[in-house]
């Protein structure tokens, strides 16, 4: 455990894991300042909470300054590392580290880290569901929305971390040292902050690189990268599969999710394919790597299957919002990238009215063209990635060019006809239009709840659906 006490640190970058960052660092007895590009104004509702507590804040910008005076640097996950001021100070050789490696420092007990480029969240929280309901006392965070840092005080040597952590924030790991770490799987995301794929994968790597022989690597078996991934590493590696058993780990056999703790172990049923209350094969997958992460953590077989059963899509995450004239709508707002959308419409045979669009991340979308072919009547663009998106998917599918998305909620529930299905699976990040993704999912559900009152259109069809 490092001591703060008298030191002095700054805190880039005042979202979330910056905000918790400074307090639980002043409460350690730290000399804090806090870095943010945005305007005093914009701050304006976090900076009185920390002047109040000697936590100074710069704002409107980094000062090369202000970064040169200080014993250690916190970067919040959204800064990119190679940020002129901390490219300058890391030359003189002040520590630079992530709000993740500082709560990790300070965490006590053990943790599960799960990463990937898409289920993260899900498979995060389906853990912390089967871990807790198996009475083990358990804290869930990162990048699922709870800084890591906010689980320092709650947690003990007995308690179980469940953390869900994203490339940006491994990037800047050094001692950060998971007792049980999954990939689920490495697809082309943010390629503009990391620049190219390659570089993506070994920021995910970064998961493994402070495991030791007694820790436990759990890797898709069916994801290329992932996989690889495993082959560096020193912990003991186990897979999971939809397609193929595994030496040791969890696979589908017969229609049933079964689990081997060694080559030469029983295997053991856990449950019935059918039983998984989630939609889509890609769950499939979070819910393989959910039972190896939980028998590992000594959870036995039939505590998983009770809590699997009981699980609910997480909000965002492909989440059924209601049904309206005989039309399905479906919240992905989580799906900012393109494999995320491709899983998405994968979970629906056809009939899918898709809105995409946001902010664009680098990545082609053309990889979705068998699937828009195949299942997608019309795609409705939204945002600032508007015209790559049609550029690319030209000839493809039909296009409706919407800008917001009321007007894409309006456009696709017009054009959908009973059976159909109306899916925000935007293969974008949200800041162009939204403060964030949930911000997007939310407004989404509230246009569809709209709808559900909206007596003049189909009125015939609208009383049977309440
Ligand atoms: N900022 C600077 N300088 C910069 C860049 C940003 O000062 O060069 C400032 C911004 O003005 C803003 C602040 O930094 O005020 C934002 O910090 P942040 O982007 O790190 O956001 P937080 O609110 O701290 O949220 C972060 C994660 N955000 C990102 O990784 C972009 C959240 O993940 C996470 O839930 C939260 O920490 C708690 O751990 C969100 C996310 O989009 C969900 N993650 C990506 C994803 O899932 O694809 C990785």
């Amino acid at each position: 455990m490092m001591d703060l006490k008298g030191k002095k640190v700054l805190v880039v970058g005042l979202g979330k894991s910056g905000l918790a960052a400074a307090l639980f660092l002043r409460r350690k007895g730290a000399q804090v300042t806090v870095s943010d590009l945005r305007s005093a104004e914009a701050l304006a509702k976090d900076i009185p909470a920390l002047l109040a507590e000697g936590i100074m804040v710069e704002a409107g910008g980094h000062g090369l300054l202000t970064f040169r005076r200080q014993d250690l640097i916190v970067v919040s996950p959204g800064v990119p590392l190679d940020t002129p001021e901390l490219a300058q100070v890391r030359s003189f050789g002040i520590p630079i580290i992530g709000e993740l490696e500082l709560a990790a420092r300070f965490l006590e007990g053990s943790m599960l880290a799960v990463t990937g480029s898409n289920g993260k969240t899900t498979t995060t929280a389906l853990l912390g569901e089967i871990l807790a309901s198996a009475g083990i006392p358990t804290l869930v965070g990162g990048n699922i929305g709870v800084p890591v840092v906010e689980l320092i005080e709650k947690s003990t040597a007995d308690t179980w971390s469940v953390l869900e952590v994203s490339s940006f924030q491994l990037e800047s790991t050094v001692e950060f040292h998971p007792r049980i770490a999954v990939i689920l799987n490495i697809t082309p995301d943010h390629l503009d902050r990391h620049g190219t794929f390659q570089n993506y994968v070994r920021a995910k790597e970064r998961i493994f690189l402070a495991q030791t022989a007694d820790d436990f690597a759990i890797v898709n078996a069916d994801n290329l990268p992932a996989a690889d991934a495993a082959t560096r590493t020193i912990a003991q590696a186990f897979f999971f599969s939809n397609t193929h058993p595994v030496a040791q780990g969890a696979w589908v056999e017969a229609g049933n999710l079964v689990y081997r703790a060694a080559k030469d172990a029983p295997v053991e049923t856990i449950m019935a394919l059918a039983e998984i209350p989630l939609k889509g094969a890609h769950n499939v997958e979070n819910v393989l790597a959910a039972v190896v992460a939980a028998r590992l953590a000594g959870v036995p077989a039939p505590a998983i299957r009770t809590a699997i059963q009981a699980f609910r899509a997480v909000e965002h995450r492909l989440e059924y919002v209601a049904t309206v004239n005989d039309v399905e709508f479906y919240n992905d707002s989580k799906a900012t990238n393109v494999d995320a959308t491709a899983k998405a419409i994968a979970a629906f045979p056809s009939g899918v009215h898709l809105i995409l669009g946001g902010k664009d991340k680098g990545s082609p979308y053309t990889v979705l063209n068998q699937l828009l072919k195949e299942r997608v009547r019309a795609v409705y663009t939204i945002g600032s990635a508007a015209a790559k998106i049609e550029a690319q998917l030209a000839g493809i599918v039909p296009i409706r060019s919407c800008q917001a998305l009321q007007k894409a909620v309006s456009e696709a529930t017009a054009a959908a006809r009973p059976g159909d299905v109306v899916l925000l699976a935007p293969a974008c990040s949200s800041f162009d239009q939204f403060d964030n993704y949930e911000q997007r999912g939310t407004v989404f559900k509230q246009l569809v709840n709209d709808l559900r009152g909206f007596k003049t259109w189909q009125p015939e069809k609208e009383s049977t659906n309440g």
